[in-house]
């Protein structure tokens, strides 16, 4: 039998900021050795559809979900058998129910060998469903990644969920359940099977917990790495801790910002984030670690002003990078469902509507219009990517024995977001292949056949 791992392109084109598909290298490590698999990642190459395979696997978010459908259904059409997993399916099963031949919904490590052994019998499930009872056992194979060309950095799994519940997020509602946390042994052995890369971990938040926390940055701080990592506010109550995720080879954090309105931040579920965004920014900075934040425009208490706002205070504190995301309601979370209610939906299924363009505001915003909330979002992501702040920004780090590259990674990284913001505006979901047919683009499909 011969399987093919499927990564569906969002946006037709090729995004500069594709990382290897760590879902494909656990799939892989769970998929017995006699059976041969392959990687089709539509990001960066064209998917080979004539090419026989016995069964497709594909992962799907809530973004590249109209692309996903595409692609299992000219697969089903060729009378392959399609696999769905991944946030879109668990969270939306019955519509992804209605385009593949079986859906897994939550984890792979307790479902996927029972998919691959049914689909040996040609005897598929409709629909797998997660215990949610095991996790970061098998080292992840990533044999599947060499030669596709991926960015240096390599994604590591440390925790699964968030122990916040925001309104917005889909990590809580694909995790509802306490978080999870892998081996740290197993972890380490992730790490040292991936030299002289960049590390990102994945977990959404990576404070769980101080202890847990504090014991993760003793062994990185001995394997003399670099990372970054997505984490909540709350650290920098501890900035002995955030100390010591310097020692450790920490380079950059995400963080969650949102909004600089207390009320807003009420009304998302993230009140426990008030407090003085720049002192926590500062403590970061003073140890040498850049920042990343990110913001939701369009909660209701944002009136236009909020987009000069939230400019200045991304500028004034010498953010590394930011992301100005207008408030998008995703299937499966607290607030689709309260936007749902209150009859504020412009489109219930945006992520299928032909009508819906990459930046487009999907709800009624409550003191502005959509039309505005979308413009003012381009406007603020342009305003902090242009040159001439990418520079005014730079200088503000303080920068310490590992600058040159924080350097080379704040010019590479702002260079990278900028591209992507304006390649991705406007344009229609449901990608398809990257640009058109290059030598480039042959020779990375030839790699899997
Ligand atoms: C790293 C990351 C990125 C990287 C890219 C990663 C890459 N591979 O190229 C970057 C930063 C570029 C990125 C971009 C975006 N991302 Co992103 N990203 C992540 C993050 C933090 C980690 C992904 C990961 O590797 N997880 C670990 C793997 C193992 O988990 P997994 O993929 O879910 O797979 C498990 C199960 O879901 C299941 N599974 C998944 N697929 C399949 C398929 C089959 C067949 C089976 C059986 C099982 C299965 O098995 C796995 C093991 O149990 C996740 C959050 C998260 N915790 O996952 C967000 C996340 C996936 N991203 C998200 C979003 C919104 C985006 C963007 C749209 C953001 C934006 N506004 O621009 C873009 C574009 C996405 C796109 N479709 O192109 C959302 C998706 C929400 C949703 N409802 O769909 C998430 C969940 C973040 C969040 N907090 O909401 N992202
Ligand atoms: S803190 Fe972040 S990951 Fe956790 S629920 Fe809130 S938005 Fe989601």
């Amino acid at each position: 039998m011969k399987i093919a791992f499927i990564k569906p392109n969002m946006i037709s084109g090729t995004p500069g900021d594709s990382m290897e598909p760590l879902v494909f290298a656990i799939l892989s490590a769970l998929t017995p050795a006699r059976i041969e698999r392959c990687l089709y990642d539509e990001r960066i190459q064209k998917i080979p559809f004539d090419t026989p395979v016995d069964l497709v696997a594909v992962t799907a978010d809530t973004f590249n979900a109209k692309r996903a459908y595409q692609i299992a259904q000219a697969y089903r059409q060729r009378g392959v058998p399609v696999v769905l997993g991944g946030f879109h399916p668990s969270l939306c099963p019955q519509e992804a129910g209605e385009h593949a031949d079986s859906i897994v919904v939550g984890d792979a490590e307790d479902t996927w060998p029972q998919v691959v052994a049914d689909a040996e019998k040609q005897a598929l499930q409709k629909r797998y469903v997660s215990s949610y009872g095991v996790f970061g056992q098998q080292q992840p194979d990533r044999s599947l990644f060499h030669d596709k060309g991926y960015a240096s950095i390599r994604l590591i799994e440390h925790n699964r969920g968030c122990r916040f519940a925001c309104e917005f997020c889909s990590i809580r509602a694909m995790y509802p359940g306490p978080m999870r946390r892998k081996p740290l042994a197993h972890v380490m052995r992730d790490i040292e099977a991936t030299p002289g890369t960049h590390l990102f971990f994945t977990d959404d938040n990576f404070h769980a917990d101080l202890a847990s926390l504090k014991a993760v940055l003793h062994e990185l701080a001995q394997r003399k790495v670099r990372w970054s990592c997505q984490i909540s506010a709350d650290i920098a109550k501890h900035p002995e801790t955030i100390a010591l995720m310097a020692r450790a080879g920490c380079i950059s954090v995400t963080i969650g910002f949102e909004s600089l309105d207390r009320n807003n931040l009420e009304q998302m579920g993230k009140s426990w984030m008030a407090d003085d965004y720049k002192r926590i920014i500062a403590t970061f900075h003073d140890n040498g670690i850049m920042v990343y934040g990110t913001f939701i425009i369009g909660y209701d208490y944002d009136t236009p002003a909020v987009f000069e706002r939230t400019l200045e205070f991304a500028l004034q504190n010498r953010l590394f990078l930011a992301n100005f995301n207008p408030l998008i309601p995703t299937p499966g979370t607290p607030l689709y469902q309260r936007l749902q209610s209150e009859g504020r939906l412009l489109f219930d299924d945006w992520w299928l509507n032909d009508a819906y363009r990459w930046g487009d505001c999907v709800f009624q915003p409550a003191r502005m219009s959509a039309q505005e909330l979308a413009a003012g979002c381009f406007g603020l992501r342009k305003a902090f990517n242009s040159g001439r702040n990418i520079i005014a920004r730079f200088p503000g780090l303080k920068f310490r024995h590992t600058d040159v590259y924080k350097a080379g990674l704040y010019v590479a990284a702002n260079v990278v977001s900028r591209r992507e913001l304006h390649r991705k505006q406007g344009r229609a979901l449901g990608g398809g292949s990257p640009a058109p047919e290059s030598g480039h683009e042959r020779n990375r499909a030839a790699v899997c056949t």
